[in-house]
């Protein structure tokens, strides 16, 4: 579905194979050199997410490639195949499917909810470019709220992430305001590997060298 110009929504877009291939990956980004944690904000708020971060590490609010509280441990490789899997999302699904041959993320920033866990409604602009946002769901379902451009309250839409859908943000809505302000617990299915909780993998492309 097009919830917005410029946002694709696709229920049901991973395979459980690819599922439990992501959710084991995950798992061994979160013991790496930048371990997953709680990202702090400069203001002293801790976020209740886990992030963990490929190719650049998400510093609010900025891209480096180490991180400073973890004696420069250099943040884990963006693989290859993940790149192959957004550049796939958007040939398969996007507006222009020839969008997907120039596709060239260079970050992901994976997200661990337990069922308490929220992300209040923000932009993503620490990257360089308008490249779209891919963005993949494992797990718990999610109450995921899109909103405008111009500020954090309404008008919005509350959209249910469930696992395996894959969300991507381009055009307009590449600057659209976007939060998580509930998991739904006990709503994903085991067998992913994942045995309660919600993870979002979002693909970026930060314009940086
Ligand atoms: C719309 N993550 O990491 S994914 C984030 O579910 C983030 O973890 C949420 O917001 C999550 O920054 C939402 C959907 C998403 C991701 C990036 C976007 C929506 C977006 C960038 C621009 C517009
Ligand atoms: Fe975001």
């Amino acid at each position: 579905t097009r919830p917005a110009p410029g946002a694709v929504h696709v229920p049901g877009w991973l395979s459980a194979e690819e599922q439990r291939h992501l959710v084991r990956a995950c798992r061994e980004w979160a013991g790496g050199p930048v371990p997953i944690r709680h990202t702090r904000l400069p203001r002293g708020g801790v976020m209740s997410v886990r992030t963990v971060c490929l190719g650049w590490h998400w510093q609010p609010y900025r891209y480096t490639r180490t991180a400073d509280d973890v004696n420069g441990g250099r943040v884990a490789e963006f693989p290859g195949w993940l790149g192959d899997l957004g550049r796939r999302a958007l040939a398969d699904e996007y507006e222009d499917p020839r969008a997907g041959e120039t596709y060239a993320p260079d970050t992901a920033l994976v997200n661990f909810y337990d069922g308490q866990a929220r992300m209040g409604m923000h932009q993503d602009k620490d990257e360089r470019t308008g490249d779209p946002v891919v963005s993949l769901s494992i797990g718990d379902t999610c109450v995921f709220r899109f909103g405008n451009t111009e500020t954090r309250g309404r008008p919005y839409t509350d959209v249910e992430l469930a696992s395996g859908d894959l969300f991507v943000f381009g055009g307009p809505s590449r600057f659209a305001y976007h939060g998580v302000p509930k998991v739904l617990p006990g709503t994903g299915d085991p067998a992913t590997g994942l045995a309660s909780g919600r993870l979002n993998i979002t693909l970026r492309v930060t314009g940086l060298t």
